[in-house]
C-alpha cells in the first residue's frame, strides 16, 4: 500500500493517506501527569536543556526494561511495513485516519504484543484510557518527522511516544515561546497533554546526530511506538 504522510499547514497537522502517489537524568517533574491515579509513582526525569519545561510533557526514563524493549522489537519486525513518501516506514494497528475518505477507520485491535503497553499507561495513569491506536514509526539515521500536533479532532488528550533502539532529540515548537528540545532515549516513554499535545508542534530533524548537553549522540536505527485514543471510539 502506498501512503503518503501530508502536512496540513493551516491546522500544522499530519496526517496520512493511502493510495495517492508516492511523492508526499535526575528524577524530577518535566511536566504534569494529568491522568495520575493515587498510589501510583513513576520516576520522572527532565530533560530539556535549560529552558523551562514544556507544559503538559513528561519524559519517563527506562520506561522499558531490556527484556521489554528487546520483545517489542523482535515483534515488530516480525510484521508488514509500509513506506511513507516512498522513504520512511510505518505500521498501524487500531484505528487508522484516512483523510482522503475523511475519517477514522477500525482495522482490529491492538496486537497482542503492543496490548499490555497500552494498558500499562492507562494503569501508571498516563492516559486516561485505554489506547485504541498505534502508529509504529521507524527512523534510519538522517530521517525525522516534519512539525506536527497529532489532529485533535481525531485523538484523545493524551499521546505517547515510546522509543525503541537509539535515541534521537524531538522538538517542540511554539509560536511564543520558540523551540525546546528533549532527547529521547531507547527504553523511554514521552507523554504528551495539554498544551504539548494541543499547542506546541512536535518534530524530529532530519539528521545522522544530535547535539545534546555538550555531547553529540549519533543515531542509530530508532523505531517508537506511538499511542493515542481515537475519539471516534471515545463517543
Ligand atoms: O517518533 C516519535 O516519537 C513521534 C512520532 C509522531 O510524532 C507521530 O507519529 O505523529
Amino acid at each position: 500500500m502506498a501512503i503518503v504522510e501530508c502536512y496540513a499547514r493551516r491546522r500544522n497537522t499530519l496526517y496520512h493517506v493511502e493510495g495517492v502517489d508516492d511523492r508526499a537524568r535526575s528524577p524530577c517533574v518535566g511536566g504534569l501527569v494529568r491522568f495520575a491515579r493515587p498510589g501510583v509513582s513513576l520516576p520522572l526525569t527532565d530533560v530539556t536543556e535549560t529552558l523551562p519545561p514544556v507544559p503538559g510533557l513528561t519524559y519517563l526514563r527506562d520506561y522499558l526494561d531490556a527484556a521489554a524493549h528487546d520483545a517489542l522489537l523482535a515483534h515488530i519486525d516480525s510484521q508488514p511495513w509500509h513506506p511513507v513518501n516512498g522513504e520512511r516506514r510505518i505500521q498501524f494497528y487500531g484505528y487508522w485516519y484516512n483523510h482522503a475518505k475523511g475519517g477514522m477507520y477500525r482495522i482490529g485491535d491492538l496486537p497482542d504484543w503492543a496490548l499490555p503497553v497500552a494498558e500499562r499507561l492507562e494503569r501508571d495513569g498516563l492516559t486516561p484510557v485505554v489506547a485504541d491506536q498505534l502508529i509504529v514509526n521507524e527512523y534510519v539515521p538522517g530521517q525525522g518527522i516534519r512539525p506536527h500536533v497529532d489532529l485533535p479532532d481525531a485523538f484523545g488528550p493524551a499521546i505517547v511516544s515510546v522509543s525503541l533502539g537509539s535515541s534521537c532529540v524531538m522538538e517542540f515548537t511554539h509560536v511564543q515561546h520558540g523551540t525546546r528540545a528533549i532527547l529521547l532515549e531507547p527504553h523511554s516513554a514521552l507523554v504528551m497533554t495539554g498544551e504539548a499535545r494541543q499547542v506546541w508542534q512536535h518534530s524530529i530533524p532530519a539528521r545522522a546526530a544530535d547535539e545534546w548537553m555538550g555531547r553529540t549522540w549519533p543515531r542509530s536505527r530508532r523505531v517508537s511506538l506511538t499511542f493515542r485514543k481515537s475519539i471516534a471510539s471515545i463517543h
